[in-house]
């Protein structure tokens, strides 16, 4: 390729990415990076009606602690569910619980509500 054939093509892969970025924090299911406390990849994930964020993204091979701060008492969100680590847990109304996994493989896994009708992701990387 000549110069000109370059700079059309850097340009175009810019403009396809510029507008990728653009729609992607424009939606409101941006995932959420987790924060790496002491060896510990930590995240808070609110609970109400949903799950805020419900997409979150962690790196593979180190512990992450997802927090899940249930903000009702709706039956709806009383437990989670992360097939992918072998999780079901209650989450009691207004309280934090934290649960705990080491993910090994890259991939995106779902998380839900027993009744999997409230869901999010998780994004390991
Ligand atoms: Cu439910």
């Amino acid at each position: 390729m000549d110069t000109v054939q370059w700079i059309v093509t850097v340009a175009g892969i810019g403009m396809i990415v510029a507008i990728a970025v653009y729609f992607l924090f424009k939606s409101e299911d941006v995932a959420m990076q987790a924060r790496t406390i002491r060896g510990v990849q930590e995240l808070s994930i609110i609970v109400k009606g949903g799950y805020s964020p419900s997409v979150v993204t962690v790196q593979r091979g180190t512990p992450v602690r997802l927090i899940f701060d249930r903000r009702e008492t709706s039956s709806c969100s009383e437990e989670i569910v992360i097939p992918e680590y072998g999780i079901r847990r209650g989450l009691p109304p207004n309280e934090k619980t934290s649960i705990e996994f080491t993910p090994a493989s890259a991939g995106t896994f779902e998380f839900a509500c027993g009744m999997n009708m409230l869901h999010g992701s998780i994004i390991v990387e």
